[in-house]
């Protein structure tokens, strides 16, 4: 139902207004959610493996085409295809990535530390290649990314087993403290450090980043996150680098939204992602 949500909330003539030109390939196809429990330690495992190799599939045929691949989610274990596919991509024609991870969660369980056994906990760990073996090589090379690759933003939500992860793998966490003390700005001046016009910038908005105040549309909501000016700061940051060149919405859940609230916030943001801006800037 998000892309659905995010259609509907007018992300498509958002964009076109901008002078972009969309290509919307509709939804991809994948396994009904069973809602099983989790069975050592992963729930859907084999559903997780077969939506991913989807999700690969189009964004690695999106940047072979040469276009700018937008993942609509779908929950955040999705971001384990798009990232492999794109970080295939940097590996191909030789740039550097880095990945912007905003969310309320860390997002670097482990089958074996998880308290959920939510795979959408795990994209993170998954990435750097610890995960289960089908979810950790859709490109070919494990790990996809290293942990120098990815700035995880508005983290306020790590499970005891994720901590002591994150702090091994050295990870660069940009948590909700750090933001209080720091301000926002500071912060994207930081995770936006040192790239140059060979970076490919990789955004991964998980919606429930946003304080659900402004954003109640999703599953695992978590109090106290950016607020709709933070936010927009960030967006419009990440706009002024020009280096964008994928990203992922995720986490949408219509059902638990308040008149569309949320999907319409996410696109608001992601034309500031675009370069919407309230005045000409030089
Ligand atoms: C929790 C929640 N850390 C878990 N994670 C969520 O289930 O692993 N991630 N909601 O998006
Ligand atoms: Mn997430
Ligand atoms: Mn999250
Ligand atoms: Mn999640």
């Amino acid at each position: 139902m998000g892309p659905d949500a995010l259609r509907v909330a007018g992300l498509n003539e958002a964009l076109t207004a901008r002078g972009l030109k969309v290509i919307d390939h509709g939804n991809l196809h994948g396994p009904a959610n069973p809602w099983e429990q989790p069975v050592n330690g992963l729930r859907h495992l084999k559903e997780a493996i077969d939506w991913n190799q989807a999700v690969y599939d189009a964004v690695d045929k999106a940047l072979q085409d040469g276009h700018m691949p937008m993942m609509l989610g779908g929950d955040h274990c999705l971001a384990i295809g798009s990232i492999s596919a794109v970080a295939a991509h940097c590996r191909r024609v030789g740039k550097k990535l880095r990945v912007l991870w905003f969310d309320a969660h860390a997002d670097s369980n482990l089958s074996t530390i998880s308290p959920t056994g939510n795979i959408h906990g795990m994209p993170v760990a998954c990435l750097m290649g610890h995960g289960p073996k089908e979810l950790i090589n859709y490109s070919g090379q494990t790990p996809a990314i290293q942990p120098t690759d990815i700035r995880l933003i508005g983290i306020r939500s790590v499970d005891d087993g994720e901590r002591k992860f994150i702090h091994e793998m050295g990870m660069q966490v940009f948590d909700m403290r750090y933001i209080d003390e720091y301000g926002m700005r500071n912060v994207m001046s930081s995770v936006l450090a040192n790239l140059d016009s060979n970076t490919h910038l990789h955004v991964s908005f998980d919606l429930d980043c946003l304080d659900p105040g402004i954003a109640p549309g999703v599953g695992t909501a978590v109090l106290g996150g950016p607020s709709y000016r933070e936010a927009q700061l960030c967006m419009e940051m990440v706009a002024d680098t020009g280096l964008m060149a994928s990203l992922d919405v995720v986490e949408l859940n219509p059902a638990l939204d308040v008149r569309n609230q949320t999907a319409v916030l996410a696109v608001d943001l992601i034309e500031s992602l675009f370069g919407k801006s309230t005045l000409v800037r030089m």
